[in-house]
């Protein structure tokens, strides 16, 4: 409903119809809807084992690791952490806390033993799993907290699963992957209770918990992959790849998601190494791959890719940060036969605001550098960052968008939340861009403080408290510098002019 002081809001839409969207459901029973259908179909493909889950496999693990939690006290609204990089616990964690009603906030593996407790005391989580090379970071030992007497004990304030050999006061993931799936409590799923919990700094200040719903996610994954044209055509034939971390939206959302509701194998990569990426590529006919920028570069520049054969890939999906056409114009030349095209994400947003319409089933031509067209049951406008007035075609302004795939909020942090998402539904991204007569989004620049560095968010605000802890510092501020193709983009220009100013304002230099 539109207030009387907008009433000329310029409003964008896709170019594909609404659609009906399930999003009563809970996420689990939408992602495993067509589960009879697809029973002994490959889900997840392990890349470092070769092993190879079936749908119905899967769903069973995903009950058991249900019940399983349960059994160890995780209840309907609790939290638990998910230090993984990619591999099937995974998603057997995240989908067995769906089916307790349960809430997953996942993390990075390799951040720090304070970055990490951090998010788990916001998120109140009460368990974590992980991998037994990295429960050294989860004691309080090696002055990781300061000797923080009220630092968390494992075993005594939370548990520890690993999903190898567990160490000392650890337990085996077989505890949970193991247990009586007919022992899974019955909870009443609420659209609106919350499933995931991803931090992010959004616009501004440091990372905070992203609450999203079992309608969010529901939300988001059929505005690309449902109806009669998907926006993301994926089909029961398709390997996606699966090499950017799970604990990012991006890949929770768009790849993992995505692929089990539409049927799809999921290919996992736990690591990444450019060699063994082409070889399972080649071994497993991977048809989709969804990548990031710096993804590209490899892909489109190193010379080993010209021994690999890609030939059965037909669709790149980038995202996370710009995607310049040049750089898109060399990955072309290295798989000529694949649609290549972008999403733009926030993970506040559910993640995904836009995707490119030439991946969809009766597919529209596009042009490259386009960020892709708004997803369908959704609104986006342009606004005047100074006035907040919404602009027509091919002017740029702040890009907004509004449907229930966006978050529900900031994990308690109201302000936050409303200088985000305003009184009219309206989330504001922080993204400078424009929409063209065709509709396709543009993004060129950002008015918003955080940094991206290979496709991860850097908050300075997280890096300048970092730098003002420190005696001898007495004030900091930390700016984006990217020489190596600084002159390649009007992003970079801002981000050149900023670098400057802060020169001359401050003596000491971070380079992010
Ligand atoms: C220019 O990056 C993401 C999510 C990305 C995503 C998700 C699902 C991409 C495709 C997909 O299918 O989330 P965050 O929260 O880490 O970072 C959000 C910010 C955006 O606000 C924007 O500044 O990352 C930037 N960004 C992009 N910039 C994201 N996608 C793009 C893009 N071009 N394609």
């Amino acid at each position: 409903q539109l207030s009387p002081e907008t009433p000329a809001d310029h409003i964008f839409r896709s170019k594909l119809p609404d659609i009906p969207i399930s999003n009563h459901l809970p996420l689990h029973t939408y992602c495993f809807e067509n589960l009879p259908s697809l029973s002994d179909k490959p889900c997840l493909i392990s890349g470092s084992s070769g092993k190879i889950y079936s749908f119905s496999e899967t769903h069973l693990i995903a009950q058991k690791t249900a019940a399983g939690l349960s059994n160890l006290g995780i209840q309907k609204g609790d939290a638990i952490m998910i230090l993984l990089h990619n591999c099937a616990e995974f998603v057997f964690a995240f989908m067995g806390a769906s089916m307790i009603g349960a809430v997953s906030t996942t993390a990075n593996p390799f951040y720090t033993s304070k970055e990490i407790f951090k998010q788990f005391k916001a998120a109140r989580a009460k368990l974590i799993i992980t991998q037994s090379q990295y429960v050294d970071k989860l004691k309080d030992t090696n002055n990781n907290n300061d000797g923080d007497e009220n630092f968390p004990k494992i075993g005594e304030d939370f548990k520890v699963i690993t999903i190898d050999d567990p160490p000392e006061n650890c337990l085996d993931f077989s505890m949970l992957s193991e247990a009586n799936e007919n022992e899974i409590p019955q909870v009443t799923i609420h659209p609106d209770d919350p499933v995931a919990l991803p931090f992010s700094s959004g616009t501004t200040g440091l990372p905070k918990g992203v609450v999203l719903t079992h309608k969010s996610l529901i939300t988001s994954v059929a505005q690309q992959v449902d109806g009669e044209n998907p926006n993301l055509y994926l089909t029961h034939d398709d390997v996606v790849l699966c090499v950017l971390p799970l604990f990012h939206i991006y890949s929770l959302n768009s790849v993992l998601l995505c692929s089990l509701r539409a049927g799809a194998a999921v290919l996992l990569m736990q690591k990444f190494e450019i060699g063994t990426l082409l070889e399972l590529i080649q071994r497993h006919k991977v048809s989709v791959a969804a990548v990031v920028p710096p993804l590209v570069v490899l892909l489109a520049k190193n010379p080993v890719v010209a021994q690999f054969d890609l030939s059965s890939i037909r669709v790149v999906l980038s995202g996370a940060a710009p995607l310049g056409k040049e750089l898109e114009d060399a990955l072309r030349g290295r798989v000529p036969q694949a649609v290549l095209g972008q999403g733009y994400g926030m993970t506040e947003a559910g993640p995904v605001l836009s995707m490119c319409l030439g991946f969809a089933k009766q597919p529209f031509p596009t042009k490259s550098g386009s960020c892709g067209t708004v997803v369908r049951n959704a609104e986006l406008k342009v606004i005047d960052p100074e006035t907040g007035c919404s602009l027509g075609y091919n002017q740029p302004g702040e890009i907004c968008i509004r449907g229930s795939q966006i978050m529900k909020g900031y994990l308690n942090d109201g302000v936050a939340t409303a200088a985000t998402i305003d009184v009219e539904g309206w989330l504001h991204t922080g993204d400078i861009g424009y929409v063209d007569e065709d509709d396709e989004i543009f993004i060129v620049d950002r008015v918003k403080e955080i940094i991206k560095f290979k496709g991860f968010q850097v908050p300075p605000a997280e890096l300048e408290s970092l730098l003002i802890s420190h005696p001898s510092i007495a004030d900091a501020a930390v700016v984006p510098y990217v020489l190596s193709n600084m002159f390649n983009s009007w992003l970079t220009y801002t981000q050149f002019f900023f670098f400057f100013f802060f020169s001359f304002k401050y003596s000491c230099w971070i380079f992010v």
